[in-house]
């Protein structure tokens, strides 16, 4: 297979992944082996694809708590996500965060914050210790566009520019916070000038389209990596379920999601290939198979976890007692 088609294959493979992943949440929040919140990232999937490939393993990455899809793409392992999911000792934040906490020093996924906004000091504050260090790195925070209302936004920002911060800020404007549309909680509606505000260079990609995405990701990333501080990357998108497990949806017509799921970045990629005549040489239901067969051992793997026992419910409380484990 020619490198170009691996590639190709490696972007469905991740998206499909991606999307079986969450399906199979639906399934498990239903039978409440997996239980609390849980936000799903249907339907952007080609963002965290796309972003993800323009990175190096030393890069950090720090998300919302719309984190499944960014974690599994960094490459934390899926069994551990599984695990973390059903509240077990062998997930990847020992079953303590949950779906909104997902963390992986190991891949420097950062988390998953349930506090929208959290993450861009975070990000601000990596990325000053890599410049600090003269370690040629770059930090991608991924946010919704209900971020950018919040103070820490603005804030990060500021900094970012000012101290010329190797960051990549990718804000997924999936046009609604919760129940609220983003012009009904916004002046400007146009994120970028937001950027532009701090003298951030920035652009605006169709982030239902993974090659467009990965295109635009690689070259921001490209031009923080040469020094030129930071860049903001507003990927255009649609959640193409409710907000959490528990929304009723009034605030959105079902016409308006409708139209967006002709626009699924799965079957818009499977058409590209096709174009591309790349369809032939992959084989499509292999793939499903694969990633089929991955999810099952996850759950599996879940499922035969350990709830951590009662004793140790107060341990990680205080730094101390963590560094003494
Ligand atoms: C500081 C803060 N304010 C309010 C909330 C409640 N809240 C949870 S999600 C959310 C909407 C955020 O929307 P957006 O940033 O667009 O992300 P999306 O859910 O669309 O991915 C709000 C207001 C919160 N978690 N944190
Ligand atoms: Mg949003």
């Amino acid at each position: 297979m020619k490198k170009s088609t691996q590639l190709l294959k490696k972007y469905y493979k991740q998206m499909l992944f991606v999307r079986r992943f969450e399906e199979k949440c639906v399934e498990l929040y239903a039978q409440e082996h997996i239980r609390g919140f849980l936000h799903l990232y249907i339907g952007q999937e080609a963002i965290a694809v796309g972003v993800m490939d323009a990175l190096t393993p030393d890069d950090s990455v720090l998300t919302t708590y719309r984190d499944h899809g960014q974690a599994l793409v960094r490459g934390v392992s899926p069994n551990a996500v599984m695990a973390e999911l059903y509240g077990k000792l062998e997930g990847c934040s020992r079953g303590r965060g949950g779906s909104m906490h997902l963390f992986d020093a190991a891949t420097r996924f950062y988390g998953g914050s349930a506090i929208v906004g959290a993450g861009l000091p975070l990000a601000v504050g990596i990325a000053l210790a890599d410049k600090m260090k003269k370690q040629n790195n770059v930090t991608v925070c991924f946010f919704g566009d209900g971020a950018v209302a919040e103070g820490e936004f603005h804030e990060s920002l500021n900094l970012a520019a000012l101290w010329n911060l190797p960051i990549l800020f990718v804000c997924e404007n999936n046009l609604y916070g919760m129940g609220t549309a983003l012009e009904l909680s916004e002046s400007q509606t146009d994120l970028v000038k937001k950027a532009a505000s701090y003298k951030i260079t920035s652009s605006k990609v169709d982030g239902m389209r993974v090659l467009d995405v990965a295109k635009a990701a690689k070259a921001a990333v490209a031009e923080i990596k040469k020094g030129n501080g930071p860049f903001f990357l507003e990927c255009l998108a649609y959640r193409f379920r409710g907000h959490s497990m528990f929304d009723d949806e009034l605030y959105r017509d079902k016409k308006e999601v409708d139209e967006w799921k002709k626009k699924d970045p799965i079957t818009l990629f499977t058409n590209e290939l096709k174009k591309m005549k790349a369809l032939e040489e992959l084989d499509l239901q292999e793939i499903e198979e694969e990633v089929s067969s991955i999810i099952d051992e996850a759950v599996l793997f879940a499922q035969n976890g350990t709830l951590e026992p009662i004793e140790d419910l107060k341990k990680f409380i205080y730094a101390t007692e963590a560094e003494d484990e």
